[in-house]
């Protein structure tokens, strides 16, 4: 039977063979949240990229440059990294480039899968119906905080497997921790959120509607993939 597996940090992916698998990042607070809002929304293209640098370059080619470092807009940009931005009518039939301090990376280490796919709450009954009946293993990334695990890509994580067991089975313990974990949190979510390090991150910067905003299942049938740079 085919399976699924959970990358808890980008620092682990190294345990992971990637080839022939489809690979769904997740970061869910914010920067997958914002690529399901924009495209779902009308943006017409996304290219993330790793660096400042390389979205500066996008930048001076015309694209829109969105731009966030621990969690702030970075200075020169168009953009930061909330899904309300991305929503915005100044986006609407734009292209974006995006860097952010996790999510961008985490998709620039997949690179070498099959498909590389996004993930967010926002958009999970579409992902999973996307991959419901694919024949490849599945792994899903969570781009954590500078390498270490955080709490809401875990709990989406947790989600996706839940959707999926009937069709996967679960590669290790971390889709078993990670399901765990959802199915206790799914009660209140934001309870559940708060006391999460970048919850309280997000909240010091004054952002606390994009927590409730990205915790939505569901609400958009978008399920963006990498097709050459761009998303
Ligand atoms: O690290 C990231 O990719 C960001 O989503 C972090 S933040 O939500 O903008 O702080």
């Amino acid at each position: 039977m085919k399976n699924i597996d959970v990358c808890l940090t980008p620092d682990l992916l190294h345990q992971y063979e990637l080839e022939n698998k489809i690979v769904v990042v997740v970061d869910i607070l914010r920067a997958t949240s914002c690529m399901v809002s924009g495209l779902a929304n009308g943006v017409k293209e996304i290219v993330p990229v790793a660096t400042l640098e390389e979205c500066k370059a996008l930048q001076e080619t015309g694209y829109l440059a969105a731009a966030e470092r621990n969690g702030s807009k970075a200075e020169g940009f168009d953009m930061g990294n909330s899904p309300f931005e991305y929503m915005d009518e100044k986006v609407q039939g734009k292209k974006v480039a995006v860097t952010t301090t996790n999510g961008t990376l985490a998709i620039s280490k997949s690179l070498k899968a099959k498909e590389v796919l996004i993930g967010a709450f926002l958009n999970l009954e579409a992902v999973t119906n996307y991959l419901k009946n694919k024949e490849e293993d599945i792994i899903v990334l969570c781009a954590g905080w500078k390498g270490k695990f955080n709490l809401e890509d875990t709990l989406f994580a947790g989600a996706l497997c839940h959707q999926l067991k009937s069709d996967f089975q679960f590669a290790c313990d971390a889709p078993l921790a990670a399901e765990a974990m959802y199915l206790t949190a799914r009660k209140d979510m934001i309870k559940y959120m708060e006391d999460s390090s970048h919850a309280k991150r997000l909240a010091k910067l004054n952002v606390k509607k994009d927590i409730s905003y990205c915790i939505q299942e569901s609400i958009y049938d978008v399920v963006p993939y990498l097709s050459g740079k761009a998303l």
